[in-house]
């Protein structure tokens, strides 16, 4: 199999994960690339460990752990917050790339 096969395979799956119509929307707004695109969402999956599609406030913890930035218990309510744009106590992949690509 050549470079190019599996690259486009690659991409074709990456694309595939996502909703079109978010993935058109964001890198309008944003100027996120695929790739760029691809990374979040691997992070976003990998610290969503209950995997029901959203960030909760442990999993934020978490990921605020990894980056090796932890944070106090009000910190986290704060970053929650910030990313957390409607309010419904869970952050969704939209919320999520938003935050992200506006940071
Ligand atoms: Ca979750
Ligand atoms: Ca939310």
């Amino acid at each position: 199999m050549c470079i190019f096969t599996s690259d486009t395979n690659d991409r074709i799956q990456m694309i595939e994960n996502f909703s079109v119509f978010n993935h058109v929307q964001l890198i309008k707004m944003n100027n996120l690339t695929v790739k760029e695109i691809a990374t979040i969402k691997k992070i976003f999956n990998q610290f969503d460990s209950d995997n029901d599609g959203f960030i909760n406030h442990r999993e934020l913890e978490s990921l605020a752990i990894a980056l090796n930035d932890p944070l106090t218990p009000a910190e986290l309510v704060d970053f929650f917050h910030l990313i957390d744009t409607d309010n419904s106590k869970k952050i969704t992949w939209n919320e999520f790339i938003t935050y992200w690509a506006n940071n």
